[in-house]
């Protein structure tokens, strides 16, 4: 049950997606209700998402976040959130980004998968995640969030598509069966210099328990993660500040290299 209004919602995905849409940030939306609910924020990504699906846009993955216990420290949270990523988000391994469309963005490495099988909550566990894995794959995700000072709260974040703004994802396609996510070692460097590293085992003690989580929360709302979904497992290292002429690069334990540059 929601406890805001249609309208209510309707009118707050507007201000969240300009605030998107022209790169300017805005104070948080529980600031002006703080008694809206969980399901009154994923109304709000939903009503988001509504939107930019009638402007044409697809969408290109789901994405875990705030699933390691450096990205709950760093932001002062307690418990994982969920939202996509749309196609217009993807920049190539090796590519610029302009820093004029983004507010105040950080990089964090991530580790995803590929599914080739419907995963369907409640009840959905390691193993149905493990045998619904097709592969692998890195990725860097830039987060944005509209909020100032990238200050938020849970609900808050959710009804912000939990920062959503662009991701690079690595060209190397890996088997689920060669590689131990737990142990993996992840190392983002900025300009040459390493700012964060991490093992896998960081996110919620394997990657993969994001994705029973997320197939879980779908679940719950009566819907699944669709085989053939691109999945984010949120960042294994804390989110690092970028500015223009950065050089961003993450290395992945078997999983290759990530890199963008900030322009
Ligand atoms: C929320 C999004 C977090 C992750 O991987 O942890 C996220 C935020 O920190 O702005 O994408
Ligand atoms: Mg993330």
């Amino acid at each position: 049950m929601t406890t805001l209004n249609s309208q209510t919602i309707a009118q707050l995905a507007e201000h969240l997606e300009s605030a998107e849409r022209q790169a300017r940030d805005v104070t948080k939306i529980t600031d002006d209700y703080p008694g809206m609910d969980w399901e009154d924020a994923y109304a709000i990504q939903d009503e988001i998402r509504r939107r930019k699906r009638a402007r044409g846009h697809q969408i290109a993955g789901l994405k875990a976040g705030l699933t390691s216990f450096a990205k709950m420290k760093q932001m002062g949270v307690a418990s994982p959130v969920f939202g996509f990523v749309a196609d217009y988000m993807a920049v190539p391994d090796g590519g610029e980004i302009r820093m004029d469309g983004l507010i105040h963005p950080k990089v964090e490495a991530e580790i995803c998968v590929v599914t080739k099988a419907p995963l369907k909550g409640p009840g959905c566990h390691m193993a149905a995640v493990m045998a619904a894995v097709d592969f692998v794959l890195p990725a860097v995700e830039v987060i944005d969030s509209r909020y100032r000072d990238f200050k938020f709260d849970l609900k808050s974040v959710v009804a912000d598509n939990t920062s959503s703004a662009r991701f690079v994802t690595g060209t190397r396609m890996r088997d689920l069966a060669d590689l131990d996510l737990r142990t993996m070692g992840v190392v983002l460097e900025k300009n040459g210099a390493p700012v964060a590293m991490a093992a896998g085992a960081a996110v919620l003690g394997h990657p993969l328990a994001a994705v029973a989580m997320l197939a879980n929360h779908l679940g719950a709302r009566g819907q699944e993660i669709p085989a053939g979904s691109f999945i984010m497992t949120g960042g294994v290292t804390e989110a690092i500040a970028v500015e223009a002429g950065d050089h961003v690069v993450a290395r992945l334990q078997d999983l290759g290299s990530v890199s963008m540059r900030f322009v």
